[in-house]
């Protein structure tokens, strides 16, 4: 009896624990990450995950990507990820946190994987190699949302 009893308060140790995120979203670190069901335009995305409290995702580390890719690799879709080059032509930005991707940032793009086709390709996303690339923001796909565990002040959109 005192085992279960034991039993049942460690796995409501591990419920609080793990309630960093919401039910349905992955935790690593200090984020959370959802994989959505439905497929948007890229600026719908952001909307979508502006509605779950949250932006469309933001992938900063090697950690995070290699974390994110085993769902997308499952999930064997593309996803929008919160890049784009809309403003100036190559320089890719995150769009909820205005960082610019360059050397000094993470960041990875495939070997081909920025060829702007027909000088219309300015959001990027991540496919099931884990490797980033840039596609047609009006196309509906896929997307990734990223809040931090502790989002009290985060600001979205
Ligand atoms: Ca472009
Ligand atoms: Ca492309």
């Amino acid at each position: 009896m005192a085992i279960q009893r034991l039993c049942a308060s460690l796995v409501l140790l591990f419920v609080l624990v793990d309630s960093d995120c919401p039910s349905n979203w992955k935790h690593i670190g200090n984020y959370c990450f959802f994989f959505s069901k439905d497929t948007e335009t890229w600026i719908n995305a952001r909307l979508m995950c502006n509605n779950y409290q949250s932006h469309l995702g933001e992938i900063t580390s090697e950690d995070q990507n290699k974390f994110v890719t085993k769902f997308v690799a499952d999930l064997n879709h593309d996803f929008w990820i919160g890049a784009a080059d809309v403003l100036k032509e190559g320089e890719w930005v995150w769009y909820n946190s205005h960082q610019i991707i360059d050397n000094s940032t993470y960041s990875n793009w495939a070997a081909n994987g920025l060829d702007d086709a027909n000088g219309n390709e300015n959001c990027a996303q991540i496919g099931p190699t884990g490797e980033w690339h840039d596609a047609q923001c009006d196309q509906s796909h896929y997307y990734i949302c990223r809040r931090s565990t502790d989002h009290n002040g985060e600001v979205f959109g």
